[in-house]
């Protein structure tokens, strides 16, 4: 009947446009252009990710379009943030594209980057780095740390230490960075952190660079660390290692610039924490050089990371914590580095550490070898033990020098060991990498 049949066609035509108009593309992307409305206009920042994960709100500055598509099961997510202070000409647009998942596993993410001249502000990239980690890792378990009096406390107030490795200067031993390492150092040497120590001003020739020599580099080596702790679920320092020079004021700019690029990156991430000066040294003191010095850079991660713990370096090759006490930051989860290495420096600055403990003031070992403060020669099992129970008493956390094969008593890995394929067990293991391991296993309770 031909009066249906019209009916018929101009239902399908109705059906078909609806179609067209609501259908999401199917490679499941949003594409922002630039004209688009005044949050999103000036920058924008697409992602794609799996529908368990939900993205945290930024700041109020951050606009969020979330659309569903249903054919891959994906969600899109157009997150645009704008940063008021900073002036610039040129905007950069990132595409980050994260395959979905089912599993707990980290999905691939392949990111994009094309830069759009003339405009004003600056992009800010927030990725999303901040899944919750699964399993029973001490990150899944302890969660976001803080600080209380004179500790660090897990997310439920409960007293936490931190114990871990560092790594040698990145630049320097890039192949320590690996996942399967970072695993044996958390499954069976019981760590639950790393520490990952990026030499500033310090290069060795070559390609291996220290950062103001190859920022990009020493930046990719750093974030895979993160990547593979977050993975992982255990605590990770990022450190920025002022060696020499020994003023960290020399580069504060750079170290802004590093920490806030980590921070809005990682901020969400309950694993980072940032320590803003390994050993200030020659001559720099706290209150005149060292402090402002730490508030600057501190001021600018807050501005990306509101709660993470932050390690202030001290003076003298971060021995001098005496000169912290009563001129903390105001920061409230900032805790103060000691570092000693045990045939060096003994019972007075042990001494040192427990005065300052008794007046409230939270520390952190971010550093310590068992040798002479060379890194060389004297390797010393008793003094080692006696720091070692002195920290285990007041909890207080603690990071060994250094995940390394480097001919030098400190490393705890022989040098004939190969450095990216660390084996649980101690066929590769130095003098220094055997006790150490073994301390750290006890009081792991492996
Ligand atoms: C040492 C390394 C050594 C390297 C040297 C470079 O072990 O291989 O040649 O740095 O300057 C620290 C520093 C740490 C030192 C370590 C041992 O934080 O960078 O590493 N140490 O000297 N403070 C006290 C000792």
């Amino acid at each position: 009947m031909p009066g249906n049949k019209r009916i018929t066609a101009f239902a399908m035509l109705v059906i078909a446009a609806a179609i067209m108009i609501l259908v999401p593309k199917s490679d499941g992307k949003i594409t922002t252009k630039e004209n688009e409305p005044a949050a999103v206009s000036t920058a924008a920042s697409t992602t794609t990710t799996s529908p368990q994960e939900v993205l945290q709100s930024d700041t109020a500055q951050t606009s969020t379009v979330t659309t569903k598509n249903k054919d891959t099961s994906t969600t899109s997510t157009a997150t645009a943030t704008v940063s008021s202070t900073a002036v610039s000409t040129v905007t950069t647009v990132t595409t980050v594209t994260t395959a979905p998942v089912t599993s707990t596993k980290k999905p691939v993410t392949t990111t994009t980057t094309a830069t759009v001249p003339k405009k004003t502000e600056t992009t800010t990239k927030k990725v999303e780095n901040n899944k919750p980690s699964t399993g029973n890792t001490p990150v899944s378990k302890h969660g976001q740390l803080s600080v209380k009096g004179a500790n660090i406390v897990d997310k439920n107030g409960q007293v936490f230490q931190l114990r871990g490795m560092s790594t040698h200067g990145v630049g320097w031993f890039p192949d320590a960075v690996t996942k399967e390492n970072f695993r044996v150092l958390r499954d069976d040497w019981g760590c639950n952190a790393v520490r990952l120590a990026m030499y500033i001003e310090e290069s060795w020739g070559g390609g291996e660079s220290c950062y103001l020599a190859d920022k990009d580099r020493n930046y990719k080596i750093v974030t895979d660390g993160i990547d593979y702790a977050i993975d992982l679920g255990i605590y990770v320092i990022v450190d920025w290692h002022v060696l020499n020079p020994g003023d960290p004021s020399t580069h504060t700019k750079d170290a802004k610039e590093f920490f806030a690029k980590i921070a809005k990156e990682y901020g969400d991430s309950p694993n980072i924490i940032y320590e803003l000066c390994n050993e200030p040294n020659g001559g720099v003191n706290w209150s005149g050089t060292i402090k402002p010095y730490c508030e600057e850079v501190t001021k600018e991660i807050r501005k990306y990371d509101s709660d993470a713990i932050i390690v202030c370096g001290t003076a003298t090759w971060s021995q001098d914590i005496h000169d912290v006490v009563g001129n903390t930051l105001s920061d409230k989860n900032t805790v103060y580095a000691l570092h000693f290495y045990a045939n060096t420096h003994t019972d007075w600055l042990r001494e040192r550490l427990q005065n300052c403990v008794s007046s409230g003031l939270p520390v952190l070992v971010t550093e310590f070898g068992t040798c002479d403060a060379s890194g060389n020669g004297g390797f010393n099992t008793a003094e080692s033990t006696n720091w070692l129970r002195l920290l285990d008493e007041l909890s207080i956390g603690y990071f060994n020098w250094s995940l390394c094969n480097k001919d030098e008593t400190a490393s705890a890995l022989k040098t004939s060991a190969s450095l990216s394929s660390l084996k649980a067990g101690e066929s590769q293991l130095s003098e220094s990498g055997k006790f150490i391991r073994n301390y750290l296993r006890k009081r792991a309770g492996l």
